[in-house]
């Protein structure tokens, strides 16, 4: 079987930090994995801002230095270029918060779980704003003078953004059934509401692919899977989805 994308395909894609593995970019689970080394409820909740917020700036200032040395690597590249070639048939949600999809050159992006290298005051309603600057004491919001700066992310137990929801529900809606693609890339469908999303799109018709280094726990989801580093598959997923050999998913 062949991932095609022929004239009116359209193609929704769904990233998680697998993608960025091959960057340099730590993933969450598995061996060396964030989450490995401290409870995720310490520094990605409200509860453990509230409870330890220096904590928290240690761990996400430290994401952040990580960042000013890494860049996209060729998955972030080829999804870019997939982009390109499928306009507004196409959409990116990734679940990653490094920023690397953009930098990559993506635009048609929805950042489901924010963006580490912006901040936003946790008590005013001033916008998120660019900010990579690192923290070992809590920054004060310098527009209202009261509250407390964060990193500009959505933590478990917080609300995704609805808009950004909303632009993925349209996306799944509009595609023509029968002729369109849901395809995952570097994630363990562990997080709701981004890992319901293989199941919305299978019953709404479309054909469900996964790329991922090794099967998942929700693996069974998906019609297909590709077994393989991201980086290294995708170029080829994508090239060959215009002609020549099919990658012969395992
Ligand atoms: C919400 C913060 C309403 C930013 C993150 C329904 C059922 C059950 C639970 C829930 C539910 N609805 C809501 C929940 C609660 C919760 C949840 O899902 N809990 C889980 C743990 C069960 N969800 C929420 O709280 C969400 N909010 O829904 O609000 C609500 C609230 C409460 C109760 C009900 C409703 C908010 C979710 C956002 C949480 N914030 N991060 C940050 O610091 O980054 S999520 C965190 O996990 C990261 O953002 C990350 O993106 C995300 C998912 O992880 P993955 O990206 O998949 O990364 P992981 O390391 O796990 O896997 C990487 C994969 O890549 C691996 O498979 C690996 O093999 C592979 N890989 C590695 N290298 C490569 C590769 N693949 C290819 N190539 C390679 N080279």
């Amino acid at each position: 079987m062949r991932l095609t994308l022929g004239p009116g395909t359209h193609l929704l894609v769904l990233t998680g930090a697998g993608v960025s593995a091959e960057s340099g970019v730590p993933t969450f689970r598995g061996g060396g994995g964030l989450w490995e080394s401290r409870p995720v409820e310490q520094v990605a909740s409200p509860q453990g801002f509230d409870r330890d917020p220096e904590t928290v700036w240690r761990f996400y200032s430290a994401r952040r230095e990580k960042l000013a040395s890494v860049g996209p690597n060729p998955g972030h590249v080829a999804l870019a270029e997939v982009e390109k070639r499928l306009g507004d048939r196409f959409l990116l949600v990734t679940q990653n918060v490094d920023g690397l999809h953009r930098q990559a050159g993506s635009e048609r992006i929805v950042e489901l779980h924010g963006n580490i290298l912006e901040s936003r005051c946790d008590s005013c309603h001033r916008l998120p704003f660019f900010d990579d600057a690192s923290y070992d004491t809590v920054p004060r919001c310098d527009e209202c003078g009261r509250g407390r700066l964060r990193p500009a992310v959505v933590w478990f137990g917080e609300m995704l953004d609805p808009a950004h929801l909303h632009r993925v529900e349209t996306f799944i809606n509009e595609a023509p059934a029968g002729d369109w693609v849901f395809l995952a890339v570097g994630t363990s469908g562990a997080v709701y509401p981004a890992a319901g999303l293989v199941l919305q799109s299978r019953s709404a018709g479309g054909a469900t692919w996964l790329v991922n280094v090794d099967p998942p726990d929700n693996r069974a989801a998906f019609e297909h899977f590709v077994q393989g580093p991201s980086g290294e598959i995708l170029p080829r997923l994508f090239e060959w989805s215009r002609s020549g050999p099919p990658l012969t998913p395992s």
